[in-house]
């Protein structure tokens, strides 16, 4: 029996399909409404204001170490964080507000492509510090952006859709398709340098989110969406920070998302574990994919769930578990503790052996 692996080893190791002891875990939205530290310290305090106060930022994102036993660290942010930095009037209520709409070229041009550790400063502080609190502990800390299509969703939208559809984007890319791509096109080329002086401040894994990428269909993906995910993989440096790629709800897209150079494709709840790791051979790592809601079942329900979830990977050339989403506000915390848990319980899983 090989001696356990730091955090921070094993995570990298199963992003890059090395062998593993067991499979890492951390949670997407770990930090956040579920936990009542979180709320305690979110009182009172616009949103925004939460995100720009370093120290503030830099407490939210170490909470759920302690609180739930998560095994990485995502830096505490928004995917609108830097969209602000290119001169938005935007909002949250609780999701982004965005003040005028963007439908129109002058809009695109208007979008400032700033050094975002100029825009916003206090990111790459935040990671920092963060990277330095972890050290000791050697757990891996994670940055992430907005990929341009869900970003769009909203700033053209205006705001997130209860119906989760964002017809507005879809209207754009049909009736004024050069503004469409000249919106996904600046959104790129601004994450591609938040994402890259994140690595610089200490990310050592980024996720891109996008979130809505299963509304298109799969010609649509490869026509507007691919092109920029490549772009954005091409501008990082992945020996230094390998890039997870996550879409919530595109079981149709899961091969061409493993096309897009990402070394980790995040799954949703809706596609098996085990038909995902067929269809990407070991051309990609996996992330994911139990449905959130499962959270609020019992432990032993919850240790069934991880045992299969993992055990469906084995053939996969690794597997960060994690939900299919973000934990919702109402998820009990035990629910969340009890899935950390389960991973940890978890001996290999037959993702080669530890050397
Ligand atoms: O306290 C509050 O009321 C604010 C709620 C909140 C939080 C905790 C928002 C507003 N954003 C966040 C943090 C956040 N958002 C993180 C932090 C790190 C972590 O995961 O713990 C991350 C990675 C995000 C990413 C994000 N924001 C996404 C992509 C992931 C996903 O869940 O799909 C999206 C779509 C957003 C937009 C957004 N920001 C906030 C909300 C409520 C929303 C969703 C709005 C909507 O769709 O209606």
């Amino acid at each position: 029996m090989s001696a356990a692996l730091d955090p921070t080893t094993r995570l990298l190791r199963a992003c890059r399909g090395e062998p593993v002891d067991r499979p890492p875990v951390w949670l997407m939205r770990q930090a956040g409404r579920y936990l009542p530290e979180y709320r305690r310290l979110r009182a009172g305090i616009p949103f925004l204001d939460m995100c720009r106060d370093v120290s503030k930022a830099v407490e939210v994102s170490l909470q759920p170490v302690a609180a739930v036993g998560t095994e990485a660290v995502i830096l505490f942010s928004d995917i609108f964080v830097p969209v602000a930095g290119m001169g938005v009037a935007l909002d949250f209520a609780p999701g982004p507000v965005i003040a005028d709409p963007i439908r129109r070229l002058d809009q695109v041009e208007a979008l400032a492509l700033r050094d975002p550790r100029e825009s916003v400063p206090y990111v790459f502080e935040i990671l920092r510090r963060l990277r330095a609190e972890l050290a000791a502990q050697r757990l891996p800390l994670l940055g992430f952006a907005g990929a341009p299509f869900t970003l769009a969703c909203y700033l053209v939208r205006g705001k997130g859709d209860p119906e989760r559809r964002y017809e507005e984007l879809h209207a754009l890319m049909r009736d004024a398709p050069e503004v469409a791509r000249a919106l996904l096109d600046r959104l790129a080329e601004m994450t591609v340098q938040d994402l890259a002086a994140q690595v610089e401040a200490g990310a050592q894994a980024v996720q891109l989110f996008d979130t809505w990428a299963g509304l298109l269909s799969e010609a649509e993906y490869r026509d507007w969406v691919l092109p920029g995910i490549r772009r954005i993989v091409a501008g990082l440096d992945r020996a230094a920070a390998p890039l997870i790629l996550f879409a919530s709800d595109a079981p149709h897209l899961v091969e061409i998302m493993a096309e897009s150079g990402c070394d980790v494709l995040s799954i949703g709840a809706r596609v098996e574990m085990a038909e995902a790791a067929r269809r990407v051979g070991r051309k990609v790592s996996l992330q994911g994919n139990l449905d959130p809601a499962e959270l609020t079942g019992s432990r032993e329900h919850i240790f069934a769930r991880v045992r299969a979830i993992a055990a469906a990977a084995a053939p996969a050339r690794g597997l960060i578990l994690n939900l299919g989403h973000g934990v919702t506000p109402d998820t009990p915390v035990e629910g969340v503790r009890a899935f950390t848990a389960a991973a940890r319980s978890l001996g290999n899983v037959g993702n080669g052996d530890v050397p």
